[in-house]
């Protein structure tokens, strides 16, 4: 069976150790443990990472292609500006889900805007590290509807 890759964009490795006013006191290790566990129960596997690097995000999207069958991506900053992001997402033909730990349309402005959105079945943002088991669950439900879990 082929994993779900859970990918994560930059300054989310500082999760817990920051801002937990804004981001919650759960580590990138917790949130990790949680999707381990929901994955566990919807009989899926995944494959959690994390960068800081606008490039390897682009990669592992085209690796998801051939070794993933779906991709749940929080890209973070690179949401709002990388239209590199946006090209690769959408040159993948398999169901990506975006999301976000807080809901990005109660902050600032330019947090309003995504460059995943257009290029995503789905998103879910503001319910902290809930929002990527709602993420599995839709993306399980899509596999499970295509035939492809
Ligand atoms: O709410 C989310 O999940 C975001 O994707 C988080 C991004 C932000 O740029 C997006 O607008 C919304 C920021 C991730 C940075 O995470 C930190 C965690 C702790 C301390 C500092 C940053």
């Amino acid at each position: 069976m082929k994993p779900i890759y859970i990918l994560n964009g930059p300054n989310l490795n500082l999760l817990g150790l920051r801002e937990p006013n804004v981001y919650g006191q759960e580590t990138i290790t917790d949130l990790e443990a949680r999707c381990l566990a929901k994955a566990k129960a919807l009989g899926q596997q995944i494959d959690f990472r994390q960068t800081n690097t606008e490039g390897e995000l682009i990669d592992w999207v085209h690796e998801a292609q051939s070794k993933a069958c779906g991709i749940i991506i929080n890209g973070a900053a690179y949401t709002h500006t990388s239209v590199a992001l946006h090209d690769a997402l959408k040159a993948v033909n398999i169901p990506t889900v975006e999301v976000h730990l807080s809901n990005v349309y109660a902050r600032e402005p330019f947090r309003h805007h995504s460059y995943i959105s257009p290029v995503a079945h789905g998103v879910i943002c503001g319910f902290g590290g809930q929002s990527y088991e709602l993420a599995l669950d839709g993306i399980a439900r899509i596999l499970k509807s295509t035939g492809k879990a």
